[in-house]
């Protein structure tokens, strides 16, 4: 096969997966399945029947493969997410899945396969409960935050690395979809009849647009540590033991309430969805309340977690300063409020929705979900610079659900 870069058909990457070095057998009889769901990718999952061996080939494509030819995109974001993973790896390494190879010229990445795993998004809709979600994605959070932060590596090394996560098409996709479009009449909007005058409220909403001028700055200049860049729920593969962060092809350096909002967004969209998905009112309550009770311990587990690899790991003296830790956690909740609200926006009338609420059939019950989610989500961007607890931030949920 050439290794001229083409997207791979089915046949070629069986051909490709059983050249891999030590990984199938010579007889062994492979099969591939192309099962990519996301917006960008083909992702093939090979087994071998005999042995029960499989593994994952992700291919970048080079456009979007939402919109279609029309929105090329880098390959090198192929680069971008093996060397994201490796580095989460090397830090986190029960809550990634492993590279085995990485090939340039095709942006194909070879990893583990996670098919005992769920796509969190579909697991939350069936309201299954995760009890070790939010220690995994706190440690995984606090970890691949700090250590890639000044606080925590070289600043000489850091500079060099923010060269090599410069990922400009990604993120500008970002900063199209998440802190432009929903806030005029673009034409990337996808939006239901039902939501048009919510929708113009937010356009004429001058306070709003001022806090998402604000957060939309700092994502574009704030290089304080390598993101994920795109950790919403169908970015974590999961069971009830084990959580796995996959597809950072957004990865770059950004600010860190970048990654944490992202998470807290997606848990609340699902909040804001569960009527649409529920059999009956208690039923509904008690996963309402396990949601909110999971957003406040993502948290807690971040902030403690960030807090203790602050006192214990430093390598930044200045770090020592007194109330100097307890202002940056600060402001890294304040930010963390506001980046989940645009994250909350964009994903009811943006480009691209969320099963959680567009899989709702019930249009009522769906369009109850949309003003939910957009009502917490103008009002966290609303109150981010004045937060002080994430207490705050489960009120407006609580809040916004009785008005
Ligand atoms: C054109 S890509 C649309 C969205 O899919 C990705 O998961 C990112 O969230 C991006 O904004
Ligand atoms: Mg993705």
């Amino acid at each position: 096969m050439t290794t001229t870069y083409h997207a791979l058909t089915e046949a070629e990457a069986i051909a490709y997966a059983q050249g891999l070095p030590n990984i199938f057998s010579p007889d062994a009889v492979l099969t591939s399945r192309e099962i990519g769901d996301g917006n960008l990718n083909l992702v093939f999952h090979i087994s071998d029947e005999k042995s029960g061996r499989s593994l994952i080939l992700k291919q970048a494509l080079p456009y979007a493969k939402v919109v279609g030819e029309s929105w090329p995109l880098t390959l090198d974001r192929a680069r971008i997410e093996s060397e994201a993973l490796q580095l989460q790896g090397s830090l986190c390494p029960d809550l990634v899945p492993h590279v085995f190879a990485y090939e340039k010229e095709l942006a194909l990445t070879v990893m583990e396969d996670l098919s005992d795993h769920v796509i969190m998004r579909k697991g939350l809709i069936e309201k299954n409960k995760y009890p070790l979600f939010a220690k995994h994605i706190g440690r995984f959070m606090a970890r691949t935050l700090f250590f890639s932060s000044d606080l925590g590596m070289n600043q000489q090394e850091k500079k060099l690395r923010v060269g090599r996560f410069i990922n400009p098409e990604l993120c500008k996709i970002t900063e199209d979809l998440i802190f432009d479009d929903p806030y005029r009449d673009s034409e990337n909007n996808n939006i239901e009849d039902h939501l048009k005058d919510a929708v113009q409220a937010i356009w004429q909403d001058r306070e709003l647009h001022l806090e998402v001028a604000i957060l939309r700055n700092t994502f574009l200049t704030r290089a304080e540590a390598l993101l994920h860049g795109d950790l919403h729920t169908g970015s974590i593969f999961i069971k009830e033991d084990s959580t796995k962060v996959i597809d950072p092809e957004f990865a770059y350096y950004g600010p860190m309430g970048f990654d944490i909002g992202a998470v807290l967004a997606n848990l609340l969209l699902n909040y804001a969805g569960q009527e649409g998905w529920s059999a009956g009112e208690t039923e509904r309550t008690y996963y309402r309340e396990y949601l909110l009770e999971t957003v406040k311990e993502v948290w807690t587990v971040f902030e403690r977690e960030f807090r203790a690899l602050w006192d214990n790991e430093t390598v930044d003296p200045m770090s020592e300063t007194p109330a100097y830790q307890d202002w940056y956690m600060n402001r890294v909740l304040q930010e963390t409020f506001g980046f989940a609200g645009c994250k909350m926006v964009r994903r009811i009338y943006g480009l691209s929705h969320v099963a959680d609420i567009d899989g709702i059939e019930d249009a009522a019950a769906r369009e109850r979900a949309q003003r939910l989610a957009l009502a917490i989500g103008t009002t966290l961007i609303k109150r981010g610079r004045q937060a002080s607890s994430i207490d705050e931030l489960i009120a407006v949920a609580r809040e916004a659900s009785v008005a």
